[in-house]
């Protein structure tokens, strides 16, 4: 797909249904005809010029302002003519048929992103980021994205892939030259820059985590038995009654979800049925339900009845969990509700990790709780300095850092440069992925595809 990028495209930039302006966009390698079929006329490049729009027959199908934009100064870095007429539905259909009369086809989602990225107007990390400001649900995530639009977040990748070619030819010269007798072992200032390597990836990727957070949110499940106060605390979060409370045991059946913000962190709150053996089928899918949530989850908060339960011991309070999931003590967090009866003090329980006193009632013991939520994300709330970042940015940094440590490790115990070299020049294409200097163009095709029509 990538290489029938000729043609002129055309599409309906603003959203569907009515507003005060619509924008249809046109571009292509030369826009000249279509200029003069529409306009009737020659405009200035880069000048507001309002006009009519006119059909083949030189009837006006709407009047409005055309701006122009000669290449390859435009955001396709191809010629670019955006007609601003009046936002109906049935005018903007009229201009794009009149379009494509002219000779253009309408784009695909994500089309005019794709030819930006192909003629090096910004990287594919940028591309993303236009999707994810424009995708944004809060204003730190916009704040980032625009960060990230803008190349920040390029930026330290491309400074990553610089240190590590670097690096990469000093060891591949050595290799390729052992009359020079480098020894790699006693190399001090190699292994120096190794780690310096290392570290500068762990703390790019620990922003990313948090700027990939901001984007999607961190998906946080309240499990526990029927009863425990899941929906009261789904209820209490969301400053909303979502979800039907009452005494009876069994009462959530469906999974219920609620998107809040919690101190600047973007939560996916999700509500299931509470854990239980029962010959009811309608709870039975629920339980089944439940667990499909928690498998998923990043976080779950395991909600006891603390006047029936007092043993703060997870592993004994909720065995299914660790017998399903034995590595994963760290997306688990134990709340004893209901502390307005059994007397349990708020907050973090002494001597305890992951365990807090809540009443989901009263609204009491939330505060160490959201900040534990946060410190477990990972999640510092500096979004001063943040960049969006997606999850294939994550998996990029993470392999990347992986790579890395696994070529030093071969390095120190076996001597072995030409694995290292080999670990290094895949790390560096994994970076290379993110900014899409090295990337299939499946993933691409996929990418730009995610994207709405006329961006
Ligand atoms: N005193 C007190 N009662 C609570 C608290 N949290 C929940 N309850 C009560 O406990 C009962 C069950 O609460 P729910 O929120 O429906 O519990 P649940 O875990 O969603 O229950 P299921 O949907 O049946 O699994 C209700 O009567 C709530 O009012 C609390 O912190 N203190
Ligand atoms: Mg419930």
């Amino acid at each position: 797909m990538f290489q029938n990028s000729k043609d002129t495209i055309v599409a309906i930039a603003t959203a569907s249904g009515k507003g005060g302006v619509g924008v249809v966009r046109l571009s292509g390698e030369s826009l000249e005809d279509y200029i003069q079929g529409i306009l009737g006329k020659r405009i200035s490049p880069r000048q507001a010029t309002y006009s009519q729009f006119l059909d083949s027959t030189g009837a006006t199908i709407d009047e409005g302002i055309a701006l122009y934009f000669p290449a390859p100064n435009s955001f396709t870095g191809e010629s670019v003519l955006e007609l601003q007429g009046h936002g109906g539905m049935v005018i903007l259909d009229a201009l794009v048929q009149r379009c494509v009369e002219l000779g253009s086809r309408i784009a695909r989602p994500g089309e005019f992103s794709e030819r930006a990225f192909i003629n090096d107007k910004m990287d594919l990390a940028q591309a993303e980021a236009v999707a994810d400001l424009i995708d944004a649900t809060s204003i730190e995530a916009a704040r980032s994205a625009v960060r990230s639009m803008q190349g920040e977040f390029s930026a330290l990748i491309t400074h990553l892939v610089e240190d590590m070619i670097q690096i990469r030819i000093y060891v591949e010269a050595a290799i390729d030259f052992p009359e020079e007798e480098i020894d790699f072992l006693k190399d001090e200032s190699l292994l120096a820059r190794l780690d310096k390597l290392a570290n500068d990836l762990s703390s790019v990727l620990s922003k990313a985590q948090q700027g990939s957070l901001l984007r999607d949110g961190l998906t946080l499940v309240l499990a526990g038995k029927p009863n425990s106060g899941k929906s009261s605390l789904l209820n209490a979060l969301a400053g909303n009654d979502v979800a039907i409370v009452t005494p009876v045991a069994g009462t959530t059946r469906d999974v219920l979800r609620e998107r809040i913000i919690l101190e600047g962190l973007p939560l996916n709150i999700i509500d299931t049925a509470g854990l239980r053996d029962t010959d009811n089928q309608i709870e039975q899918e629920g339980v089944k339900r439940a667990w499909r949530e928690i498998e998923l989850a990043d976080q779950v908060l395991f909600l006891v009845d603390s006047t029936e339960e007092k043993l703060p011991d997870l592993k004994n309070v909720w065995p299914e969990f660790f017998e399903r999931y034995p590595e994963s003590k760290q997306r688990l967090t134990l709340l004893l509700n209901k502390i307005d009866i059994s007397g349990i003090p708020a907050g973090a329980v002494a001597g305890q990790q992951n365990v807090f006193g809540i009443s989901a009632k009263e609204q009491t013991g939330f505060d160490g709780l959201a900040s534990h939520l946060k410190e477990s994300a990972g999640f510092f709330g500096d979004s001063g300095g943040l960049f969006s970042a997606r999850r294939r940015h994550l998996t990029s940094l993470e392999k990347a850092l992986e790579l890395v440590t696994i070529g030093v490790d071969q390095l120190q115990k076996a001597g072995a440069g030409e694995l290292l070299a080999e670990d290094l020049r895949q790390a560096q294409n994994e970076l290379s992925e993110i900014t899409g200097q090295f990337t299939s163009d499946d993933l691409l095709g996929r990418i730009f595809s995610s994207f709405c029509i006329g961006k």
